[in-house]
């Protein structure tokens, strides 16, 4: 297996994933910087021009974070990132979905990269303003749904990799992060599985 990825992108989640389980996997860096998404050879292989992209044994590639989860957790059982009980389990995809979905792409994006989000340069710092509200309340409400779990969802599971790269996020941008989430950050990054991901994505 292959782990398409940009050091500190949303793609370190499926990388923590990937060391959770212990399975061996190899690491190919897309420059996002340099634009490689958007050029040969990767859009050959992803069009979409994004990471994370998982290249599986078979040779077929699976893109988009909550499935490439899904199939990794589901695939490799014995790590149990994936919950037992239906409710956990819908927990799980709704913490991703609005992490993902919501968070990052309508919150952080905008923040990192505001011309995406508008034509005029002039419009710069009132997208990125925008953006940091939506990341702000996004964090505030992922923080309410953890209370005083130790995890997302109860057990450790593929919601708990959103949550990480999000609070990487809010700590690299220096926005305070929620005291649950914190507290969430500091647990996931004490695993050795986070550890190594740090480290090898030259962030330790
Ligand atoms: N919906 C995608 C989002 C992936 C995504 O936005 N990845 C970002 C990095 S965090 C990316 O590849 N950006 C490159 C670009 O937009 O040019 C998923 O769930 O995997």
């Amino acid at each position: 297996m292959k782990l398409f990825y940009a050091p500190g992108a949303c793609s370190i989640g499926i990388h923590l994933i990937l060391e959770e389980i212990g399975v061996p996997f190899e690491l190919e860096l897309v420059n996002l910087r340099e634009g490689a998404q958007y050029k040969e050879p990767y859009t050959n292989l992803n069009p979409k021009s994004r990471v994370p992209a998982l290249l599986r044994d078979d040779g077929s590639l699976l893109t988009e974070f909550p499935a490439i989860a899904y199939w990794l957790a589901n695939r490799y059982p014995g790590a149990k990132l994936w919950p037992a009980e239906l409710e956990a389990q819908a927990r799980a995809l709704e913490m991703m979905d609005y992490g993902i979905a919501t968070v990052h792409m309508q919150g952080f994006s905008r923040m990192f990269a505001p011309r995406k989000y508008t034509p005029s340069e002039a419009d710069e710092e009132k997208v990125k303003k925008r953006g940091l509200e939506i990341f702000q309340t996004g964090l505030d409400l992922l923080s309410k749904a953890l209370g005083g779990k130790d995890y997302a969802v109860g057990p450790y599971s593929v919601a708990d990799a959103v949550l990480f790269y999000l609070e990487l996020w809010a700590t690299n941008f220096k926005v305070e992060l929620p005291a649950n989430l914190a507290q969430h950050f500091a647990r996931i990054k004490a695993r050795q599985a986070a550890q190594r991901v740090l480290a090898k994505e030259g962030l330790a």
